[in-house]
């Protein structure tokens, strides 16, 4: 297994190795594509956050990381199970889930993708088999079962999970881990490891940071590789899907990346001084995009004409999104019985009927969402 550590990759400077193979140029337009759309999309709304504050919901934006989520969005089928955390635009359009009922579920309105319920880090858009969560570790647990369902129904599907390194603190994570290769269920576990746990470094999380030959000695195919680099994720997910759908079991795929922007919210956090300046400038020099990009328009896959085409096409669209989003209407507190998705739940339905509509609205405080 090739060693790989978030200091290797900054010792190792700009990234000069990124390649496109004879036969792989349509693939790479349309993972160009998707990243510029997910960059444009965090963008606009990161822009919109403040001091307009009409996102009400916490947003963990991605912006840096878009590599996996659009390897994903080109090897998954609808039918296929895509579990992720609460850094999840990126994988919500991996899905194929629509843009603006992710826009409007920011808002809080009705026409959002859960009805304006969920907000950014619990999104899901069931009817594209796509569910986020905002329990660390939780969509690891979550896919073993989807996929042993799968396996006992003799499905030809593959459930993912994508998660940050931080589920690994977790015992749940291992356990998926041990259960997955124990079992040869069809499932695909996507570290996004970006060095930081909201402010701490791996390394005052763990004593070691070599996750990836920890799951190899559970019996499970592990591959640690440079998460910037799109076409390597994109053939590692491609081999390590298929081999979820043809019954070789599972792999568990640890892409090195990095967030630009902030946990949380789109204010930088710098200033808690967690990483140095001349860090995040050396990852953003190994921008995915950016290195996709100019493999491209060496190989003439990628004209100034062409990018500039297409930056006009999405604009488009998140205006539209933007715009939908803005004249949606709130849910209306009546319809809060109706907030149970299960019509087969007696105990929700039980609990429901404790809470009083009026005197729970009446004693919300209109709670700013400055400060992040
Ligand atoms: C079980 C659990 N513990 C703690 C948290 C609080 N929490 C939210 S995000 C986060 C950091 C997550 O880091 P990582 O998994 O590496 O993902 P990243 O934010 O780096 O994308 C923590 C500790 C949580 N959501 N769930
Ligand atoms: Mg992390």
């Amino acid at each position: 297994m090739r060693t790989i550590t978030h200091q290797s990759i900054l010792a190792g400077g700009r990234y000069g190795e990124l390649s496109i193979d004879d036969g792989e140029a349509q693939i790479a337009q349309s993972l160009y594509r998707f990243m510029l759309r997910l960059r444009m999309c965090e963008e606009a709304l990161s822009r919109e956050y403040h001091p307009a504050d009409e996102m009400r919901c916490p947003v963990h934006f991605c912006i840096g990381q878009e590599a996996v989520p659009a390897a994903l969005s080109a090897l998954l089928t609808r039918d296929d199970y895509l579990f992720s955390h609460h850094r999840s635009h990126g994988y919500y359009l991996a899905k194929g889930a629509p843009l603006p009922a992710m826009f409007a579920e920011l808002y809080g309105k009705e026409t959002g993708a859960n009805a304006g319920r969920a907000g950014s880090q619990d999104i899901s858009y069931p009817s594209a088999n796509f569910h986020s969560g905002a329990i660390l570790a939780g969509a690891t647990a979550i896919a073993v079962g989807a996929a042993l369902g799968f396996q006992l129904r003799n499905e030809r599907r593959v459930a993912v999970a994508g998660f940050g390194e931080s589920a690994t603190d977790e015992g749940v994570f291992w356990e998926s881990v041990s259960y997955a290769a124990l079992r040869k269920l069809p499932v695909v576990f996507v570290c996004e490891n970006n060095n930081y746990s909201v402010f701490s470094p791996q390394l005052k999380r763990q004593a070691r940071d070599n996750i990836s030959e920890r799951v190899a000695t559970f019996g499970m195919k592990s591959l640690p590789l440079f998460g910037n680099d799109v076409m390597l994720v994109y053939r590692a997910l491609r081999s390590a899907i298929a081999d979820a759908r043809d019954g070789r079991g599972p792999t568990f795929v640890e892409a090195y990346t990095y967030r630009w922007s902030g946990h949380y919210g789109p204010a930088s956090d710098d200033l808690v001084r967690y990483r140095s300046v001349e860090e995040l400038e050396a990852w953003k020099d190994n921008c995915p995009i950016g290195l996709l990009g100019a493999a491209m328009s060496a190989r003439n896959l990628l004209s100034d004409e062409q990018k500039a085409a297409l930056i006009k096409e999405i604009d488009v669209e998140i205006a539209e999104a933007f715009q939908f989003a803005k004249s949606s209407p709130f849910p209306r507190a009546g319809d809060w019985g109706t907030m149970n998705f299960s019509d087969s739940s007696p105990v929700a339905d039980a609990l429901l009927t404790v809470v009083d509509v009026r005197t729970f609205d009446a004693e919300q405080a209109i709670v700013q969402a400055k400060g992040y």
